[in-house]
């Protein structure tokens, strides 16, 4: 039977990645370092078997229609492609958390599948190698291989190779992301297409180009001294200006919505009435993703439950990096 399941963790950047230096092979122009979270997990099965005349993808039990499931079936085919077969494969993959919303779905979504499809065409890729081959699919995904703290360099164009690195693991630091949920729908523009309409079209874009590794650079180094005053001053630019690159594309992309302001503003007010070291980050989606030191985590998961337009809200800390089951 050739049959495997993984699971792999979301991430959040905390240096964020905005535009590709490669299209065909999805090579990022910017580097960026994330951390990797629990609970946030998608587990996915691949079954490889001459019984299918197609490949079919279901997520959370839903069958994919053929064109959300041809990222999937170019994974699958630079995996047959390795292994030397052309079966065709049976993916089912189940998130503990809302798919394409901007909590990262793609990044877990994609490592769990190289992961799984692989081990199921009886490859035995070690971690680099399974991050270049999600992060082909996913630039993200190339990151949830790792656990804890990892980044994942700029790609020279050519550089088929890349692939993410770890730098700290899980316990390298008690830092939390409170996740205050704003919507449970998908998002209308994906990561792909808006990060390429902000290249082509953003007058911003040079200057991000010019400015993110600046602000990666220093949130390596205050994740290396566990500052996180360093790291949340850094992150939120990180954010703002890729945020404000989006905004200034033609069309304009904007993931925020009105609890995502409302959500920014308790952040800043828990920082200046309670001098509390907590920091927001945002990514493709409306959600506020609350940095902070665990025994804070309490305090700042109260008030984002309070903010008006907050669904719910989930503590996430650094989790594994992605796993095969039995
Ligand atoms: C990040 N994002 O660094 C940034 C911040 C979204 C905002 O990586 O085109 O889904 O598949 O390589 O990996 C989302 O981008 O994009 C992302 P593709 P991906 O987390």
């Amino acid at each position: 039977m050739m049959q495997a399941t993984a699971r792999a963790r979301a991430n959040i950047a905390l240096a964020k990645y905005w535009g590709k230096s490669d299209i065909t092979l999805n090579l990022p122009a910017v580097p960026s370092l994330s951390l990797t979270l629990d609970p946030l997990t998608t587990t996915t099965s691949v079954t490889f078997s001459p019984d299918f005349d197609k490949d079919s993808l279901t997520i959370n039990d839903q069958v994919c229609d053929a064109t959300s499931t041809l990222r999937t079936t170019a994974l699958l085919d630079r995996v047959r492609k390795n292994a030397g077969i052309t079966l065709r494969a049976r993916v089912a993959s189940t998130n503990s958390f809302p798919t394409a919303s901007g909590l990262a779905s793609s990044a877990s979504g994609f490592a769990a599948l190289a992961c799984a499809a692989s081990s199921a065409a009886g490859l035995s890729l070690g971690h680099p190698e399974l991050s270049a081959l999600a992060r082909a699919s996913s630039a993200s995904a190339a990151r949830s291989i790792y656990p804890g703290f990892v980044t994942l360099e700029a790609g020279a164009v050519g550089e088929a190779t890349l692939h993410a690195e770890s730098l700290f693991g899980a316990d390298h630091w008690n830092v939390c992301m409170v996740i205050a949920v704003t919507s449970e729908g998908e998002k209308d523009v994906g990561s792909t297409s808006g990060m390429e309409t902000s290249r082509l079209t953003s007058p911003y874009y040079e200057a991000w180009l010019l400015n993110a590794p600046r602000f990666y650079r220093e949130v390596r180094e205050g994740v290396g001294a566990r500052d996180i005053e360093r790291v949340g001053n850094a992150m939120e630019q990180s954010t703002f200006a890729m945020h404000a690159c989006a905004m200034a594309s033609s069309p304009s992309i904007s993931y925020l919505r009105p609890a995502t302001l409302l959500a920014l503003e308790v952040v800043r007010r828990l920082r200046r009435e309670k001098s509390l070291g907590v920091y927001a980050t945002m990514d493709a989606g409306p959600h506020v993703k609350a940095l902070c030191h665990v025994n804070d985590a309490a305090t700042v998961e109260e008030a984002l439950r309070q903010t008006e337009g907050v669904l719910r809200v989930i503590r996430a800390i650094p989790g594994l990096g992605v796993e095969l089951l039995p």
